[in-house]
């Protein structure tokens, strides 16, 4: 199978160098393209300077923009899985291997902090809104997850098939919305346990009235997506998709 690494990232300067050189140890830089998203650092030539493909979006668009072009560059360039990996340190490369072995049993595989409790720190308010998303996206999915919004996840041929025709972009709500739209397209999803590592600079301390606009955001998204009519570039898809699964 062949996996394209993805990596999102706006004003990564400071991390991807040592982001891509850990990368380089479980893939092969060349199966790895860099979005950036109207970085207005150094991030895409320190990313080219390593071995990486840069694609860059002339004007910041979103993570889920971002992923967007990577699905599309995969398609394009004859991959068959896309592996989402963040250029802030975070996640950790040995995890990739597991990822991909994941996918003899779902079409998409999210790599959860928090199987069975799991080590990662996060503060009481943004882990009350993780679970209470995980709850409603497990609904949809028809699934127990324990972590709808990692962003550490692959996507196997069929899943890449649909998203490189369409992925959402709404800011925030692409992982957990993207859940849905796969759902709908009769796609099954499961997760690995995985250790991520804490933010290494910055604080992403979620106030608790922020963690509930954030929250209540993504509920009204989730509610739109399950809703929504099916993208007509996705018609033919969804059907196909649902005789396999019949
Ligand atoms: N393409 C693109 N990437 C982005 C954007 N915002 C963040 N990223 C990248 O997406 C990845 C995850 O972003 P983070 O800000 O670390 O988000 P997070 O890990 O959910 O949250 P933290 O706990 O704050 O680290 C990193 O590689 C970022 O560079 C954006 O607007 N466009
Ligand atoms: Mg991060």
């Amino acid at each position: 199978m062949k996996v394209l690494v993805a990596v999102p990232a706006l004003n990564e300067a400071a991390a991807i160098g040592g982001v891509l050189a850990s990368l380089a140890t479980a893939h092969p830089l060349r199966d790895v393209v860099i979005v950036d998203d109207g970085s207005r650092d150094a991030t895409a030539q320190i990313a080219r300077d390593a071995g990486a493909h840069v694609v860059s979006h002339a004007i910041n668009l979103g993570v889920g923009a971002a992923m967007g072009t990577a699905f599309k560059y995969a398609v394009r360039n004859g991959y068959d899985a896309v592996i989402q990996f963040d250029g802030d340190g975070q996640h950790r490369p040995e995890h990739i291997a597991q990822l991909v072995a994941g996918l003899d049993s779902a079409d998409i595989v999210i790599g959860s902090r928090f199987i069975d409790g799991g080590t990662f720190k996060s503060s009481a308010a943004r882990r009350g809104v993780q679970r209470l998303i995980a709850g409603v996206a497990s609904a949809y999915a028809r699934t127990k997850l324990t972590d709808a919004t990692s962003g550490f996840r692959i996507a196997g041929p069929r899943a890449l098939a649909v998203f490189a025709e369409h992925y959402p972009v709404e800011w925030l709500g692409d992982t957990v919305e993207s859940i849905v739209l796969a759902t709908r397209q009769h796609l099954t999803v499961a997760e690995i346990p995985v250790t991520m590592n804490e933010r290494a600079g910055g604080t992403p301390s979620q106030s608790v009235f922020r963690a509930t606009l954030y929250t209540g955001r993504i509920l009204f998204i989730l509610g739109l997506a399950s809703i929504r009519s099916v993208p007509p570039q996705l018609r033919a898809l969804r059907r196909a998709n649902e005789r396999a699964s019949a």
